[in-house]
């Protein structure tokens, strides 16, 4: 059989966009910088987090909240760099 190509005229993440507008025009009220830092698993990011929390350490207020399906071994690690760190167990998916 053939491929076929479908067009999707319905965005399927319009929903997301949606919240994430929102969610930038608070943070921009609020006057929060906000980075999203996506990676396939175990690419680096909690230990540039450290790094980060480590280097920021000296001339910003820092602190780290860590989402984790269960175990607590990235706020662990990000605790190494003496910067407050505070877990929470999501449970069934990693998000916030
Ligand atoms: N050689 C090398 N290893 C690195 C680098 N950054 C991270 N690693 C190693 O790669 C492994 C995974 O790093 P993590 O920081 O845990 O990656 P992650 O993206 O937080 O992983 P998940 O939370 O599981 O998605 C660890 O053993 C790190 O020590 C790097 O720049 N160079
Ligand atoms: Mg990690």
């Amino acid at each position: 059989m053939k491929p076929r190509i479908l067009e999707v005229r319905t965005r399927i993440l319009k929903e997301n966009d949606t919240v994430a507008r929102a969610l930038r025009q608070r943070f921009d009220e609020a006057g929060v910088f906000v980075v999203s830092l996506v990676s396939s698993p175990g690419a680096g990011k909690t230990t540039f987090l450290r790094e980060t929390l480590m280097r920021l350490a000296s001339s910003h207020r820092v602190a780290a909240l860590v989402g984790d399906l269960a175990t607590e071994n990235d706020a662990a690690r990000l605790a190494d760099s003496g910067a407050p760190v505070r877990q929470i167990v999501t449970g069934t998916v990693c998000h916030l």
